[in-house]
């Protein structure tokens, strides 16, 4: 059997397979780059990034219930003049695409951000607009149409590698704010971040995560995810990256099927471990053999068929 069914250029980037780590799952590591590259993902997203230290929420900052996780991290992280030297030593050993999450409170943020990232290596920046707890950088910045174009347009000036942008679900119409994206130049989106979500204990009678509330991801918002998929596929030109649930090959299929170009894994790395990549690439590769299909576009939006 071979892998040449799942071979791909997404939006300028060379892909080896559909598959990539989703951004917030597994730290900053070049090591921990390495055993998800081992794993066989197709490339890598970041966590995200600002352009200062961040110690993120006090714990606990993720939960588990019986339909995926429930997280409110809060952007713990480095900052881009720390992480920078994380981007330059995976670049040295990396054989897959680095693609580097990047979240700030302005479009002169990002576009900084941008900047530092691809100077230091990155082969593709991920703008995250989306995050569901964090107030500006998530709620202000993604769901404002006007703001959202000024922060893509910026980043876009200043770098030459493509830039993602990860939308989020707890919006009005995730495909307005796609095509807003789009038209300000975006290349590729990712649609989603995590759902709004909590989770209280009867016992203290109180919220359990450290931020009181925060994001859902897993298998719960797997058909949340495969709408918004569809929806941007009717509305948008440039690639979507589905993410949100994707544990098995057959999840992978459904979200090509709905229009997206490629998946991305976070929560199920957890049960699975990295070798999810490689499990979900082989099953794919095997359903667009017995399927008849030479490769993987074949099958992208075939759902919208009428
Ligand atoms: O760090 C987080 O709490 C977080 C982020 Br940046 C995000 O984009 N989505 C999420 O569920 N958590």
């Amino acid at each position: 059997m071979s892998q040449d069914y799942l071979g791909m250029n997404l939006a300028g980037l060379k892909l080896a397979n559909p598959t990539m780590l989703a951004s917030g799952i597994l730290g900053y590591s070049t090591e921990t780059f390495e055993s998800i590259s081992e794993g066989g993902a197709g490339a890598i997203v970041t966590k995200s990034v600002g352009l200062k230290p961040r110690s993120g929420y006090v714990n606990p900052t993720v939960v588990q219930v019986s339909c995926g996780l429930v997280n409110a991290m809060g952007l713990p992280n480095p900052g881009m003049d720390e992480f920078a030297h994380e981007i330059r030593r995976a670049k040295t050993v990396l054989k897959v695409p680095l693609i580097a999450s990047v979240y700030g409170y302005s479009e002169d943020e990002y576009a900084l951000l941008a900047e530092k990232a691809v100077n230091a290596g990155a082969d593709a920046l991920e703008l995250n607009v989306s995050c569901p707890h964090v107030k500006q950088t998530g709620s202000e910045i993604g769901q404002s149409p006007e703001i959202l174009a000024a922060v893509v347009k910026k980043a876009k000036a200043v770098v030459d590698k493509p830039v993602i942008v990860k939308l989020s679900p707890n919006v009005t119409s995730i495909a307005d704010l796609g095509e807003v994206a789009a038209r300000a130049g975006a290349d590729a989106l990712t649609a989603i971040n995590t759902v709004k979500a909590m989770v209280i204990d009867a016992e203290t009678g109180m919220p359990i995560l450290g931020n009181r509330v925060g994001g859902l991801s897993g298998p719960a918002v797997k058909p949340v995810a495969l709408r918004c998929v569809y929806d941007l596929f009717e509305q948008v030109k440039i690639p979507i990256i589905g993410c949100g649930g994707v544990a098995s090959w057959r999840d992978a299929v459904e979200f090509l099927l709905a229009g997206a170009s490629a998946v991305q894994i976070g929560t199920a790395i957890a049960a699975e471990g990295p070798k999810v990549f490689s499990t979900i690439t082989r099953g794919l590769s095997v359903y667009l053999r017995k399927k008849g299909f030479k490769d993987v576009n074949g099958i992208v939006g075939l759902s919208h068929r009428r």
